[in-house]
């Protein structure tokens, strides 16, 4: 076993949840730390209720588990921010500085900070988007993310610590539900399709983002988070993809499997988001600096999402 203190925040969240028992297979169960805003379950390892807005708390709780890694995944994604953008600029933005600025003054070894493909906005190329490319962004999460990644490299410039981040596309996994982003509809979807309910799609049926199952989600970032640093050439964030595809294109997949399955069409103010955003990434520099190749494609990814829902909705179907 690796000898790392890990502490995860946002460990209650979509991302979090699935990939603090990752780490925990990783560095031992005693290792890694979960954190949150709201009070976690009783599990395997420790567990803290972390304001990361409360400095000082993040500061004891680094202290009192002698961390060395922290994973700052807590934020305010896309569609929500946009209800309160004030609001979610300052959580988005002080927690990662709270983060930053405890991890430069107690020299911690990495920081890991996802981004996202909400940097991107409609000045952007829409297909491939480059590594390096405007970034204008639409919505305060995209802009967040921007500020972020720029801090993430101003504070590895400046003072060498070793942050390192992905941005991420949409993550779509059977182990946990997204909270208000614009891709969560491709979550959804598997739900509705597993309990043979018509699903109402809050996107265009020809909206084609970039999307990434958990487990390559998951494989990608601890890949990154142990790459050695001499060879991460990107130190603002690294373009991430896996697959690209559309609602109707995700219902035809489904489709293969449970032939009845419904969808309808009804647009809402995410459709804007949406079309703000690229349609594919190129990951080349992820793939060249740290070897990083996505295994699943939306016809596998289906095939097992079904198949893990179908077990946690107790359906006694071989899907
Ligand atoms: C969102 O939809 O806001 C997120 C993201 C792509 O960062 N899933």
């Amino acid at each position: 076993m690796k000898k790392e203190n890990i502490l995860i925040i946002g460990a209650g969240g979509q991302i979090g949840s699935v990939l603090t028992e990752a780490l925990r297979d990783v560095y031992g169960d005693e290792h890694v730390v979960a954190s949150d805003l709201n009070p976690l379950e009783p599990q395997a390892g420790p567990t803290e209720t972390l304001n990361a807005l409360d400095g000082q708390a993040l500061e004891e709780v680094i202290k009192k588990w002698r961390i060395n890694q922290v994973y700052h995944l807590a934020a305010i994604l896309s569609a929500k921010g946009e209800k309160d953008p004030m609001w979610a600029w300052n959580i988005n933005m002080a927690s990662l500085f709270n983060v930053l600025e405890v991890a430069r003054q107690r020299s911690l070894d990495k920081v890991y900070y996802p981004s996202s493909i909400a940097v991107f906005g409609r000045e952007a190329a829409h297909l491939d988007t480059p590594q390096y490319e405007v970034l204008i962004p639409e919505t305060v999460y995209g802009i967040s993310k921007v500020a972020g990644e720029n801090w993430a490299n101003y504070y590895y410039r400046r003072y060498g610590l070793d942050v390192r981040s992905l941005r991420y596309p949409g993550i779509i996994g059977y182990q946990s539900m997204p909270g208000g982003g614009t891709t969560d509809y491709a979550v959804d979807i598997y739900h509705y399709a597993i309990q043979n309910k018509p699903f109402e799609c809050f996107l265009r049926a020809d909206t084609r983002l970039p999307m990434l199952y958990m487990p390559d989600a998951i494989r990608g970032t601890i890949e990154l988070m142990e790459a050695p640093a001499n060879q991460l050439s990107v130190r603002t964030s690294y373009n991430l993809a896996g697959m690209s595809f559309t609602p109707e294109e995700v219902a035809a997949s489904i489709r293969k499997i449970m032939p009845g399955f419904d969808i309808r069409y009804k647009p809402d103010f995410r459709q804007a988001i949406a079309d703000s955003w690229p349609a594919s990434i190129d990951d080349s520099a992820a793939r060249k600096d740290w070897n990083w190749n996505p295994e699943y494609d939306l016809d596998t990814m289906t095939k097992d999402m079904l198949h893990h829902l179908a077990i946690q909705y107790h359906l006694s179907s071989s899907v």
